[in-house]
C-alpha cells in the first residue's frame, strides 16, 4: 500500500488493493492521541473534582484553561448583561440557527404508542425527558457559542427542565466565561452556567459540586477535545451521555467533476479546529487529488490558523486516498466512519444511499460542513473516532427515555397465564408462575 507525499497531504494509494474494513482502518490511521490514550489522566482529574470539588475546579482552570475564574458559578446578572450586550448580527445569527435546530429537533419527537396485543392486553411506549442535564460548551483553541445552541435546543425540545452549562475560563476575560457563550445561554433562557472545562467539568456534572450549588445531572452531552470525550466515556453508566464528539473529522468523496478549490476549502475549514483534527479526501481522480493538494497548500499558508492547519493536515490522520472508482470510495468511507462526510461527485445520490457509516452526510457543493456547523438546522455535535458505526449525532434522543407501560386486564392475564407458567418453570423460577396463579385461586 504505497504512501507518497505531494506538498501538504500525504497520499495513500489503495488502487488495486483488497478493501476489507481492517485494511482500510490500518491505511487511514486516526490521531496519535485518542480517548483511550488519555484515560489515566482523565480519571485522575475527575477523581480530583469528586474529592476536592470547587478547589479542584479552580486549580484545573488555572492549569489547563484561561486562569482562575472569580467564581465557578456565573452570577445570573452576568448572563443577563451578556445577553443584552450581544452584537446585533450575532444575536440574529443565534436566533436564526436556534429556530432551524428547533424545527429539525421537534421533528425528531416520537408520539406515545399503544400496542393492543389481545383484548385488554396493552403495552404503551411513552417518551419521558430526563430531569437534569449538563451541557458542555468547548472553549480552548476556539470558543463555541454555536455549541450552546446545538446542546440547549434539543434538550429544551425534549422537555428537559434542569439545564446547566459548563464552559472553560477565558484568559482574555480574566478567567471568566466568554461573553458570547453567556449571551447565547441567556438568549435561550439558560441561567445556570459554570466556568469549568475539560475532564473536570464532566466529572463535576456527574458527581455534583455542593459548594458551588451544582447538583449532579442525569445526562451529560456536548462536543470537546480528546479529554472531554474520554471523560464522557469515564462517567457513562453513572450518567447518560450522547456520542463521543472529540476532535473533528472531515472525509470528502470527490470525483473529477468536483471543484478542487471547494474541496480544499472544506478540508482546511475543519483542520482549523485542532491539531488532532482529521481531513481526508477519497478520490478516483489523480488529477483532482493533485489540484486539491495544490489548493490546500495555498489556503493552508494563507489561513488565519495557518500553523494549526498545517499541523493537522500533515499529521498521520489526514491525507488523500486514491481508489479505483466511486464504489471503492464508498467502501473506504464506510470502514473509516467519519464524523462529517461530504459527497462532491457528478451523481452523488446513488452513493449516498450506501454511505451508511457517518455522523452526518453533506451532499453537493451547496452543503459544506461549515453550513452544518452553524446554520443548516442539523446538529453539529457528532460522533468522532469511528464511533459513527454505532452512535448518532446529538438529537432529542439522549435527553429522553422510552418507558413501557403494561396494562393487562385480569382476563388478558388469564390468556397469558400458561406462557408465564411454562417459561417460569423452564427457568427454575416457579414463584414467578405462582404470582400469576395467585390471581385466579
Ligand atoms: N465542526 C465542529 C463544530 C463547529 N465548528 C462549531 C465550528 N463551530 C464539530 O462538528
Ligand atoms: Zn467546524
Amino acid at each position: 500500500m504505497p504512501v507518497g507525499f505531494w506538498t501538504v497531504l500525504r497520499t495513500i494509494d489503495l488502487r488495486g488493493s483488497a478493501l476489507d474494513a481492517e485494511a482500510v482502518r490500518r491505511a487511514l490511521p486516526r490521531p496519535e492521541q485518542d480517548p483511550a490514550t488519555v484515560q489515566g489522566d482523565v480519571l485522575a482529574l475527575i477523581e480530583d473534582v469528586r474529592v476536592r470539588g470547587e478547589q479542584a475546579l479552580l486549580d484545573q482552570a488555572d492549569r489547563f484553561d484561561g486562569g482562575r475564574p472569580p467564581a465557578v458559578r456565573v452570577p445570573v446578572e452576568e448572563i443577563v448583561a451578556a445577553e443584552q450586550g450581544l452584537p446585533d448580527d450575532i444575536r440574529a445569527a443565534l436566533e436564526i440557527t436556534s429556530e432551524r435546530v428547533r424545527r429539525a429537533s421537534t421533528a425528531q419527537l416520537s408520539q406515545p404508542v399503544t400496542t393492543e396485543l389481545g383484548e385488554g392486553a396493552r403495552v404503551q411506549q411513552r417518551w419521558l425527558p430526563v430531569r437534569r442535564v449538563g451541557l458542555y460548551v468547548p472553549g480552548g483553541r476556539a470558543v463555541y457559542p454555536s455549541s450552546v445552541v446545538m446542546n440547549v435546543v434539543p434538550a429544551q425540545v425534549a422537555g428537559v427542565r434542569g439545564i446547566a452549562i459548563a464552559t472553560p475560563a477565558q484568559r482574555a476575560f480574566g478567567g471568566r466565561a466568554h461573553p458570547v457563550i453567556l449571551g447565547a445561554a441567556g438568549l435561550l433562557g439558560v441561567h445556570e452556567v459554570y466556568v469549568m472545562g475539560g475532564a473536570g467539568a464532566i466529572g463535576a456534572f456527574a458527581h455534583g459540586v455542593p459548594a458551588v450549588g451544582l447538583d449532579p445531572v442525569d445526562v451529560v452531552t456536548g462536543p470537546g477535545n480528546v479529554f472531554v470525550a474520554a471523560a464522557k466515556r469515564a462517567v457513562a453508566g453513572l450518567v447518560g451521555i450522547d456520542s463521543e464528539a472529540g476532535p473533528t473529522e472531515i472525509l470528502v468523496i470527490a470525483d473529477g467533476a468536483a471543484d478542487p478549490e471547494l474541496v480544499a476549502a472544506d478540508l482546511v475549514s475543519q483542520a482549523e479546529h485542532d491539531v488532532l483534527a482529521a481531513a481526508v479526501l477519497v478520490t478516483d481522480s489523480a488529477a483532482l487529488a493533485e489540484a486539491v493538494d495544490a489548493a490546500v497548500e495555498r489556503r493552508a499558508a494563507a489561513t488565519f490558523h495557518a500553523e494549526r492547519v498545517r499541523t493537522s493536515l500533515t499529521a498521520r490522520q489526514s491525507g488523500i486516498v486514491l481508489v479505483d472508482d466511486a464504489r471503492a470510495a464508498v467502501v473506504v468511507s464506510n470502514a473509516y466512519a467519519p464524523e462529517h462526510l461530504e459527497v462532491q461527485t457528478a451523481d452523488p445520490w446513488p452513493l449516498v444511499a450506501d454511505l451508511t457509516e457517518a455522523g452526518a452526510v453533506f451532499v453537493g457543493p451547496g452543503s459544506p460542513v461549515s453550513l452544518g456547523d452553524y446554520a443548516a438546522g442539523s446538529n453539529h455535535v457528532l460522533p468522532t473516532g469511528g464511533t459513527a458505526r454505532f452512535a448518532a449525532g446529538l438529537s432529542v434522543r439522549p435527553f429522553l427515555r422510552q418507558q413501557q407501560v403494561v396494562d393487562y386486564s385480569l382476563d388478558a392475564l388469564r390468556e397469558a397465564r400458561p406462557v408465564v407458567r411454562a417459561l417460569a418453570d423452564a427457568e427454575g423460577l416457579p414463584a414467578h408462575g405462582d404470582a400469576v396463579d395467585a390471581r385466579f385461586s
